[in-house]
C-alpha cells in the first residue's frame, strides 16, 4: 500500500500541476507588471519514445510501476483547441541591462522521483540555491559539467538526502545527469535575474513581478531543432498591468 501510494505521488509530480513553474515575487526593487502567455506547437512532432531503459534496473523499474516514464525533452499538451510544449524556458532576454534584483530566497527543487529528475527543466536566478533531493532508496549520483560555473558530481545515497547547489554566473542549458542511470538528465536554466519561467503542462507560463517597462521575451527549448516564431517578442506592459504573448515552435527546416 505504501509502495502503491509512493508511486501515485511520483506520478504527481512527474505530471505536475496544469500551468508552468512560477516566477514567484522576486524581492525589493522589483515591479508589479506581469507577462503572461502560452507556447504552442505546429506542425509534424518528433517522435517520442518512453524510457524503456529504466525497466532494466530493479529498484526504478519496481518504483516506477513497470511502465517506462515518458522522455520529457517532448512533452506536448493542449491548450484549449491549440497544442502546447511543455518544459521551454521563457525569459526576459532584453529590456533590464544596468539593473540588479535581490536574488529569490526561495530554493528551485529539483527532486529525483522513481528514477526520473523531477521536474525536468527549472530555471533559476544566478546566485539562487537549486536544491536536488533524491526522493528515491535508491543511490543517485548528480553530475554537473558547467561551462560558466562549477563543476560537481555528487553521490546521494540515502533517500530524503538533499543537496544545495549555488550557480554564481549566468549559463542556460546546464545538463545534470546521473552515473548510474543514463537515461536521467535534467536542465537548469542560470539567468542574472529573477524574470523567467518555464511552461508547463499545458504549455502556460508566467513571469510576475517585472518593473514597468519595455522588454524583449525569448523561448528556449532544451534541442536545437526547433524554431519559435517569434524568435523573441517585445511587450511593454505598465506598473501593475499584464500582457499576454504568444510563441509558436515548430520543428527547424530539415529536422
Ligand atoms: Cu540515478
Amino acid at each position: 500500500m505504501r509502495r502503491r501510494a509512493a508511486i501515485l505521488a511520483a506520478w504527481a509530480a512527474l505530471c505536475g500541476s496544469a500551468g508552468g513553474q512560477d516566477s514567484g515575487a522576486p524581492g525589493a526593487g522589483a515591479g508589479t507588471a506581469t507577462v503572461t502567455g502560452v507556447v504552442k506547437w505546429k506542425g509534424p512532432k518528433p517522435e517520442t519514445q518512453p524510457l524503456t531503459q529504466v525497466l532494466g534496473h530493479a529498484f526504478c523499474k519496481e518504483a516506477c510501476g513497470g511502465k517506462a516514464p515518458p522522455d520529457e525533452r517532448w512533452v506536448f499538451g493542449k491548450n484549449g483547441d491549440d497544442e502546447t510544449l511543455r518544459n521551454v524556458l521563457v525569459y526576459v532576454s532584453g529590456g533590464l541591462e544596468g539593473r540588479t534584483f535581490e536574488v529569490p530566497q526561495e530554493p528551485v527543487v529539483l527532486d529525483q522521483v522513481a528514477c526520473v529528475y523531477t521536474p525536468h527543466v527549472v530555471s533559476v536566478m544566478a546566485g539562487q540555491t537549486l536544491e536536488i533531493r533524491n526522493s528515491d532508496a535508491t543511490l543517485h549520483n548528480v553530475m554537473c559539467s558547467p561551462r560558466n560555473n562549477r563543476a560537481f558530481n555528487d553521490g546521494m545515497p540515502v533517500k530524503g538526502m538533499t543537496l544545495r547547489k549555488v550557480f554564481k554566473n549566468p549559463e542556460l542549458k546546464i545538463d545534470l545527469r546521473c552515473f548510474l542511470h543514463p537515461w536521467m538528465v535534467a536542465y537548469v536554466h542560470v539567468l542574472e535575474h529573477p524574470f523567467h519561467a518555464v511552461t508547463g503542462a499545458d504549455g502556460t507560463f508566467t513571469i510576475r513581478g517585472l518593473p514597468p517597462g519595455e522588454y524583449e521575451i525569448s523561448v528556449l527549448h532544451e534541442t536545437n531543432s526547433v524554431k519559435a516564431e517569434p524568435a523573441a517578442a517585445r511587450v511593454k506592459v505598465g506598473a501593475g498591468e499584464t500582457r499576454r504573448v504568444e510563441f509558436v515552435y515548430r520543428l527547424a527546416q530539415g529536422q
